[in-house]
Parts: structure tokens; sequence; C-alpha cells
């Protein structure tokens, strides 16, 4: 009998443990964690400048309580905190929308209602804070136009380029073109914005992240060093008088399947000094070229070029 409790005890603490260790994370957010993500300052088309909407984003892969979490504004006179006794769990990269009533955005469910949500159209500093009142999250500025969006019907929404970037960088933000939208207001009009969804702009591959090196040697095998950021496509091509020598490197897939880091992925690749069908390259001077792809659209986003001189015919 005794066995049988202890056999208990051991299976239920561990599972008690698996219920709230997620949530517990809470109470440990960084800076960062949970972003504001879309700003509707200027409210909706169908619904006029009272019915606003903010979008929060989890940056983090666990699933986050916002139990007692506020936001305050400070636009001309002091901070006041226009959101508070938030609740619910903002889901792990998963989103959080506070709506001014459900019908603000009339075909999706707030997960949290904020009735004296009213932000100053001429702009205001946004700040995030956790339960314990640690600040999680920071956007704009005081006395500061809002970085985007616009207020003309039929009212475009401000949206963050990079959830994992700054709030408070102007350039981190853009303006909703109403090319990719979702949800529809009081009117049933839609709404020039992306509520709880994936903004209509993401950001692109990051120039600091994206290097090559090449580790020339008197005899072959050359080595190529390079980083490009996770989930990115790299090629890496050999030219020599601007005719395609030899391919290193396909757009290579494999980093695609890589969970998206803030760091860049490093590799290497070498060059036998050999052509495509194997004969040994003239001496002469050579290049090879970076191209790396945007995961999402495959667009080319950056090249990189570096110089390879070839001195010597090599009988290896
Ligand atoms: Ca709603
Ligand atoms: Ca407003
Ligand atoms: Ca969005």
């Amino acid at each position: 009998m005794r066995k049988k409790k202890k056999l208990l005890a051991v299976l239920f603490i561990p599972s008690i443990m698996l219920v709230f260790l997620p949530l517990n994370r809470a109470y440990g957010t960084e800076r960062g964690d949970v972003v504001i993500n879309e700003i509707a300052w200027m409210g909706t088309a169908g619904g006029g400048g009272g019915d606003e909407w903010i979008e929060l984003f989890n940056n983090t892969g666990y699933p986050v309580c916002l139990d007692n979490w506020s936001i305050e504004d400070e636009s001309y006179g002091s901070a006041n905190q226009f959101i508070t006794g938030i609740s619910g769990i903002i889901p792990a990269k998963g989103y959080f929308l506070i709506e001014k009533d459900d019908d603000c955005i009339r075909n999706i469910p707030a997960d949290f209602i904020s009735p004296i949500m009213d932000l100053n159209d001429k702009g205001e500093k946004l700040t995030l804070k956790n339960g314990n009142k640690r600040v999680i999250d920071v956007v704009g500025r005081i006395r500061k136009p809002w970085y985007a969006g616009v207020k003309k019907k039929p009212c475009y929404s401000m949206e963050r380029t990079d959830p994992a970037c700054s709030g408070r960088a102007r350039d981190n933000w853009h303006t909703n073109k109403g090319a990719v939208i979702n949800g529809i207001d009081k009117k049933e009009k839609s709404i020039n914005g992306t509520p709880g969804a994936k903004n209509s702009r993401v950001p692109g591959i990051k120039k600091e992240l994206v290097s090559m090196r090449i580790l020339n040697s008197m005899i072959p095998p050359l080595v190529i060093d390079y980083s490009v950021p996770s989930g990115a496509f790299a090629s890496i091509r050999i030219y020599g008088r601007d005719k395609l020598v030899r391919t290193l490197l396909n757009e290579e897939s494999g980093m695609a399947d890589r969970e998206p880091a803030k760091e860049g992925v490093q590799g290497s690749c070498v060059w036998d000094e050999r052509d495509s069908y194997g004969g040994m390259v003239e001496p002469g001077e050579y290049r090879a070229l970076l191209e790396v792809f945007a995961k999402d659209s495959g667009k080319k986003e950056f090249l990189f070029s570096e110089p390879i001189k070839i001195k010597y015919i090599s009988f290896k």
C-alpha cells in the first residue's frame, strides 16, 4: 500500500510540474519575450476612430501567462496604465488580440477587452509590463508621432516588421498597405491590418549575419567559410571573367529546416580549383559569389563577392 502511494506521488508530482511549468515562465519573462506587434491607434473605417485594437506577439517557444500584465501609455502628460489587468495565455510564437470592444474586429474573438483604450492619434509611448511590473517591451516616443499607420479612411494599421527587434526603432515599423489583410470591422468593412495574424511585411535578411571568407592556400583545395541567417537559402558559385566556373553550394535548403535563431549559421565549402567538367582551372583572377535568398519569399536578398587569385596550375 505504501509502495503504491509512493508510486502515485512519483507520477503525480512531475505531472503537476508539467502543467504549471510553462505558465510559470510568465514570472521569468525577459524583455522582448512578448512584444506589441501591431497597433490600430487610428481605429477602423467602419467603426470609427474609437475602435482601437492592439496585437501582441510571443517571441518565445513556450506559452506565456499574461495575467495582471498591463500597457502604460504616455503622450503629452504623465504615464497612465490604460490597459490593466490583462488575463489570458498567449501561445508559443502566437498572437493575443486586445480590442476596445469585441465588435471592433467583428469576426475574430478578442483575447482581452479593454473598454478604456484610447490612443492619442498624435503619437504615444507604450510600455508593456508583466505581472511583476517589469518592462517587457517599449514602443514609440513621448511627443513624437506614431512611426506608421494612416488615420484617413479606410485606415491602415501600424505593423512591427521584426518582432525580435526593438519596438523603439522607427525603421522596425511599417504601414499595412492593404495588400495582406484579414478581419472585418463593425460595419463589415475589411480591416487594413492583420489582427491576430502574421504582419504583412516580415523582416528581410540581416546584413550583419552574412559573411564570406576565403582561406587562400598555395595548394588546393581552397576553403570558403560563410555565415548566413538561419532559415535562409544560400548559393556559392565561382566565376572567372564573368563566366560560371563551378557551383559549390546550390540554394542549400538544409538550413531552412532549422529553428530560426538570431545568430547566423556557419558553414564552409571547399573548391578543388576544378571547373564543372573536372578540369583544373587556368591561373588568373576568379571570384566567389555568395547569394542569400529569403526563406519566406525566395527572393534574392543579398550578394557577397570575394576575389580569388589562382597563381599556379596545380597538378594534384
Ligand atoms: Ca472581436
Ligand atoms: Ca486613437
Ligand atoms: Ca498582425
